[in-house]
């Protein structure tokens, strides 16, 4: 996310840093000669299953495209409560305290209550999901996530028929996230929200894990929503409390800035940000010639998502 401050630099015209080195790394290896695929990461398409070594591939993953590089991902991260800055926000989150999570279910439910992500876990299969992922700033990346379907979790809670929105909630510990004490732009804790035929549809995914490992802390450990078909910043990180509710609430950036970030924040190449073009997106770590790759609509997920919109004018509902 672009933060409003006096100096505004379009997210598309920020070359950071850890790209940039990485570009010279590979230009240099490739003058070298010595560039194997581990170099740049997994360029064959497959995941290295160490936890969970006879996980299935779900059905809706991509598989014509190349893996975004893990170190990249976990390098890269969007992690507001810890910092703006991608790097920080990587190492400040290692102070997380990310076993024992726990999970309030609460709302319009027949069974409320706190769950214990373990005993969760017990009750799912989980399954590997590659999904392309485009963050509203316009860069993207394709990420092999572990986890399961949100259908799958809402279902054993009963939603009563009066259950139309569900509420993401993360952890709220201003003691080790800096921003939680010092930064009053934002409403901590960071809260998002989906309707509830986008909730269970079967995209839409919690995840514990990716690139067949436990989910890195600074990418949400030890429990995040995956709503492939939507900005990035739905895809809240390490949530603490999901709610059923009659009404759609007011979530953090939607609060911040209603013009910038809408609720549904579905992709979409026709309707620009406010201060720059959704049309196309930089794929990070894609080669140095690469050209920028044009966004589709729902982020390619129109096949499986547009029905869920079909009445709805999505210039006025971004
Ligand atoms: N709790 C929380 N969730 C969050 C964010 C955040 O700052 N805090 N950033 C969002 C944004 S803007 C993006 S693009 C993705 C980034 O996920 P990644 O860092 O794992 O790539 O997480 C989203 N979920
Ligand atoms: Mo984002």
């Amino acid at each position: 996310m672009i933060i409003k401050t006096n100096k505004t630099i379009p997210a598309s015209e920020i070359t950071d840093p850890l790209i940039f080195s990485q570009r010279r790394k590979i230009i240099k290896a490739l003058l070298a000669g010595t560039l194997l695929p581990s170099a740049i990461g997994n360029v064959s398409g497959k995941t290295n299953k160490s936890k969970w070594p006879d996980i299935i591939k779900n059905e809706n993953s991509i598989d014509s495209e190349i893996l975004t590089p893990v170190n990249l991902v976990k390098n890269y991260t969007n992690y507001y409560e810890f910092s703006f800055n991608k790097e920080d926000s990587t190492e400040l989150a290692q102070n997380l305290k990310t076993d024992n999570w726990t999970i309030e279910m609460a709302g319009e439910i027949e069974k409320p209550g706190h769950y214990q992500l373990e005993d969760i876990l017990k009750q799912q299969q989980l399954q590997e999901f590659v999904y392309r992922f485009r963050c509203v700033e316009a860069w993207s990346m394709v990420i092999p996530w572990v986890g399961f379907p949100l259908a799958d979790l809402i279902k054993t809670l009963k939603p009563l028929s009066t259950a139309k929105f569900v509420k993401f909630t993360s952890i709220y510990q201003p003691d080790i996230m800096p921003k939680q004490r010092i930064n009053a732009m934002l409403e901590w804790p960071y809260t998002e929200a989906l309707r509830i035929d986008e909730a269970v549809h079967p995209l839409t995914v919690m995840a514990v894990g990716m690139y067949g490992d436990v989910l890195p802390k600074q990418n949400g450990a030890a429990l995040r929503l995956v709503v492939p078909w939507k900005y990035g910043f739905k895809s809240i990180k390490a949530v603490v409390k999901i709610e059923f509710l009659k009404k759609a609430p007011l979530t953090t950036w939607h609060a911040y800035a209603p013009m910038e970030y809408g609720f549904y924040a579905n992709v979409n190449p026709a309707v620009p940000h406010p201060r720059w073009s959704q049309f196309s997106e930089r794929q990070l770590a894609s080669g140095y010639f690469t050209p920028r790759r044009q966004t589709e609509l729902f982020n390619g997920y129109a096949e499986h998502v547009a029905s869920l919109y079909s009445n709805m004018d999505l210039q006025h509902f971004y």
